[in-house]
């Protein structure tokens, strides 16, 4: 009976144990999903690159920066209007206009979430591109 009682005890505490396992697996599960979500969106990879292709021209003041582009990738304003460009990336980008632009800006290295700001006082088409990654081109169209 001893045996019996001893037994019993024993496969419990392997049926608590094999319970708390299951329970450990699901979080590391559930940890490896996050980290998956988290690394979708970090803008580094290809697939996410794909999703923000820009979407052309565009209206209104605001030029999100990505890896690795502009958007919108033509942006038209009328002279006296002010741009924000945000860096919405993961990684730090700059906004600078080409050497044949007409209007000079340069923001410096934007770190991620960072906003530059320039107003546009003569009318014309200005091209730009990032110093830190010359593939990545913009124009800015500004109206009188
Ligand atoms: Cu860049």
């Amino acid at each position: 009976m001893k045996h019996l009682a001893q037994w019993h005890t024993l496969s419990n505490m392997f049926t608590r144990k094999a319970r708390s396992l299951r329970l450990a697996s699901g979080v590391v599960v559930l940890t490896l999903t996050l980290a998956f979500a988290l690394a979708a969106c970090g803008g580094s990879t290809t697939s996410s690159t794909s999703t923000n292709t820009p979407a052309g021209s565009g209206s209104g003041t605001s030029v999100s920066i990505f890896s690795f582009g502009f958007n919108p990738a033509t942006l038209t304003v009328k002279v006296g209007q002010t741009i924000t460009w945000t860096n919405t990336a993961s990684i730090a980008h700059t906004t600078t206009s080409d050497s044949g632009s007409a209007v000079q800006w340069d923001s410096g290295t934007l770190a991620p979430n960072a906003t530059f700001q320039f107003t546009f006082t003569k009318a014309g088409t200005y091209t730009y591109h990032c110093s830190i990654h010359p593939s990545m081109h913009g124009t800015i169209v500004v109206t009188s």
